[in-house]
């Protein structure tokens, strides 16, 4: 296995772990929407975001427990948006993950309900795993997590989605860097404030997660791709060298930010390349 898999797999390991002493801890009944929530946050996913904040946390000297509470809360806030994305008056998927969606598998009040179970239950981890270890930095980081959440970044790029049907490259990126790079933005950016990052530290960091993040974007069009489905798809104007193309250049420009990190940056730059490499 190469570095960087092995690396990225002992990050999911540990997500996994807290994810499921998250549950385990509130001693939940067992209930219809738990059942919904336990199928939905652990039938597979890379975990790759809470992995973009724990290796920012490294990068700058921090240990992974300053920053896993808030790396398991945006993996909570992701897995709900999939859910609702999911639901018939949605994308009206039937499989997620390869298996089942949760409205298919349970029924759609319930996975409606999980979806909110689960952002909610965000929230609750992020500000009460904070107060007895307390750190600097919280509340900005909690207003950083909702605001990319909520009508300017996720929710806002999927009404955007939704809406309306996106025809340059620049409408495109509006959309997409609301819709899907504005929770990537914030892992980096919670990784990097939990640790009271400098401005200017963070400032490189947050051009290194935007550029990720629109690659990120890019690289799914290219792999999701499917010529009767191109609304809002970067493969509607670029063709697959091109996409791919472009991917490399924003994943060029996502490492160069962080030359003046140095050496401890080494995993963010092996992230960046290895998510524009993928096949999944
Ligand atoms: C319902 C408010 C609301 C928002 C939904 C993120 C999103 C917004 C919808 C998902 C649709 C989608 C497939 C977007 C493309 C990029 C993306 C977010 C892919 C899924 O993320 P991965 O690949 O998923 O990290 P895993 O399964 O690995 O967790």
């Amino acid at each position: 296995m190469s570095d960087i898999k092995e690396y990225l797999y002992k990050k999911k390991i540990l997500v996994e772990d807290y994810l499921r002493k998250i549950l385990t801890d509130r001693n939940l009944s067992g209930g219809i929407v738990e059942q919904a929530i336990e199928y939905a946050l652990f039938t597979g996913g890379k975990r790759f975001r809470p992995a973009l904040c724990l290796a920012t946390s490294e990068a700058l000297g921090g240990k992974d427990e300053i920053v896993l509470p808030a790396a398991c809360a945006i993996e909570l806030i992701h897995n709900y948006s999939l859910i609702h994305d999911d639901l018939p008056c949605m994308d009206n998927d039937d499989y997620r993950r390869g298996q089942l969606t949760c409205h298919r598998k349970f029924d759609e009040s319930i996975a409606l309900l999980a979806g909110d179970g689960l952002l909610t239950l965000a929230f609750e981890i992020l500000s009460g795993n904070y107060i007895s270890s307390g750190t600097g930095n919280l509340l900005r980081t909690i207003n950083e997590i909702a605001f990319a959440a909520g009508i300017s970044g996720m929710v806002g790029g999927q009404v955007l989605d939704l809406t309306c049907n996106q025809e340059t490259v620049e409408e495109l990126e509006k959309l997409h860097k609301m819709k899907t790079g504005a929770l990537i933005r914030v892992s980096v950016r919670a990784g990097a404030l939990l640790n009271l990052a400098s401005e200017e530290c963070l400032s490189l960091l947050t051009v290194y997660a935007e550029n990720l993040g629109l690659a990120f974007q890019i690289m799914d069009d290219v792999l999701d791709f499917d010529k009767d489905k191109l609304k809002n798809s970067f493969l509607s104007v670029y063709n697959q060298e091109e996409a791919k193309r472009k991917v490399h250049e924003l994943t060029e420009e996502a490492v160069e930010s962080l030359e003046p990190l140095g050496k401890r940056a080494e995993k963010l730059r092996q992230i960046a390349w290895y998510l524009s490499d993928r096949k999944f």
